[in-house]
Formats: C-alpha cells, structure tokens, sequence
C-alpha cells in the first residue's frame, strides 16, 4: 500500500498509539489491546491518514522490551486495525518490523534508522530517524557545530542506503528530542526546508514533547522544569502547523482532531497559491 504522492492535498497526519505502561504522554492508557483499539478507531474517526502503533517507549531512560512482549502488545492492535486505516509500526526490532507486516503494516517507522533492510524484504515503506545516543543517555548534553546540516547528512546517507536496498518509499524524520536540546529542535523545525529539500517525504514529530513544555514554563534556556505534558497541547498545535507549514509530509501527533483542521489549513493554503 504506497501512500505518498508528491502532490498531496495536504500535510498526512500520523496518529500515535502507544501499547505501553511508559510512554511519555499516552504511557498505561492503552496497554489494554481492547483501549488501543478504540483509540486507534477514534482516531481514524478524526481523519488520521496513517496510525503509529508502538510497544517500546523511546523516552529517555526507558526499559528495554523483550521482542516477545513488544509482540504481544502490538501484533493484535495491528490486525485489528489494518483493515480501515494504513498502519506503521514504531519499532527498532527486525522481528517485531516483520511479524507486523504480517498483520498488515504498511510502514517500518524506525527510530535506529537500521531497519531498512527489512522493509526492503517486506516490500513496504520506510522511516528513517535521526538520534544522536541511546534512550538512556541522549539527553546528556549533546551538541552539534551545525545541527541541521549534520541531520541532513545523517538522513541522506540513511535515505540513501535504505532506496539501495530496495525499499521503494523512504521517508526522513529529524528526530525532534532524540539527543537535542530545545533550541536544536526550534532550529531544525525553522530550517525544515533544508531536509525537505533533500527530496524524501519528511516526518516530523513534536508531539508534546518536552522543548515545548519548557517554552510553554520559559524554562527553555534554564534549569527551571518544563510544562507538564498536560499543559503541551497549543505547542503541540502550532508545532506541528509550523512543520507543515516549512514543507513537513506528514507530522506525528497525539491529538489527531485538530492537527487534522491544521492539516487542511496548510493544504488549502497550497493549494492557494497560482502554480
Ligand atoms: N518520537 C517518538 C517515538 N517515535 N518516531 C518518529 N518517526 N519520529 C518521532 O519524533 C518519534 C517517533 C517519541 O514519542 P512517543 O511515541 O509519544 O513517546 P514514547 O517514545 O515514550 O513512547
């Protein structure tokens, strides 16, 4: 099932459910198959064009899963779902990548950036993202001497390997929050064109994510806590229409009913313009 042509009515918007006990935002709300089930259906309701189903969080410091148990929490969401919406499966794991195939995904969404192959096997879409470290220590201080330009060459080179393989649709994120500060991620998010114009669709996602928490507390060049994530829905709104607006394919959200509104906004606005 391909899903990206070049001249899209408007930005897609990618709904996120997490079957897991620590995600970040959604963390024990739909560990339960029968709660993420529903969630994903709602979200199909509100427009969602593609819904990421996780079983691993990726939030700094998190718990490795087992592949068996990430099995077990996404493979019956997947089957459930697959058949009303395109489905993409956040994992880092080949086996856990291939077993949802099976059940009907239609997008390796990778946050290692490794999984290309597979998707090539499986003959289906990819998401290559860029991450400086590993959950448990990417938070530490990471530096860059020009992060965007070093993103868009980490993408390329990912891009690049993965079209190598065999993978027909390939698609670049830039990883916002994975071994960035606040102002990394502002600055990708203002620069988005650069990585847009390395010529893959590109994900973005912000979706309450902790920079905006700090913007939204004025804590973004301090020490001072961020927002709680409760408090992160505006940010995440108008992050993600800044994302679209600079050229964004599709933006990955917890809150599908507005970005969608958004979404259109930025498609009518295109399509505004005198070609
Ligand atoms: N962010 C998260 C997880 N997967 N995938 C892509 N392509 N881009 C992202 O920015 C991205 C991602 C982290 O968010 P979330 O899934 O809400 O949290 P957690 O990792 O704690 O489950």
């Amino acid at each position: 099932m391909t899903l990206y042509v070049p001249e899209l009515a408007h930005p897609l918007v990618m709904g996120i459910v997490n079957v897991t006990p620590d995600s970040f935002f959604d963390g024990g709300r739909y560990l339960d198959h029968d709660a993420a089930i529903a969630r994903g259906r709602q979200m199909i309701a509100e427009g969602a064009d593609i819904v990421d189903v996780g079983g691993e969080s990726t939030r700094p410091g998190a718990a490795p899963v087992a592949a068996g148990e990430e099995l077990g929490r996404v493979i019956p969401v997947i089957e459930a779902l697959a058949g009303d919406v395109r489905v993409s499966i956040d994992t880092t794991k080949a086996e856990v990548a291939r077993r949802a195939v099976e059940a009907g995904a239609f997008m390796v969404n990778d946050v290692s950036a490794t999984l290309d192959h597979v998707a090539a096997e499986m003959g289906v879409a990819f998401v290559a993202m860029h991450r400086k470290g590993t959950p448990a220590d990417m938070q530490t201080d990471p530096r860059y001497d020009d992060v965007v330009a070093e993103v868009a060459r980490y993408l390329a080179a990912c891009a690049a390997r993965a079209t190598e393989a065999g993978v027909a649709e390939v698609w670049v994120d830039p990883g916002i929050g994975f071994g960035k500060t606040g102002r990394h991620n502002l600055e990708l998010l203002a620069r988005l064109g650069e990585l847009v114009a390395l010529g893959y669709p590109v994900l973005v996602g912000t979706s309450r994510k902790s920079f905006l928490g700090r913007i939204a507390a004025g804590t973004l060049e301090s020490e001072g806590p961020p927002a709680p994530v409760s408090e992160r829905y505006e940010g995440s709104l108008a992050s993600a229409t800044v994302a679209m607006v600079n050229g964004a394919a599709a933006v990955r959200v917890h809150d599908v009913a507005a970005t969608v509104q958004a979404a259109k906004l930025v498609g009518s606005m295109r399509s505004a313009v005198p070609a």
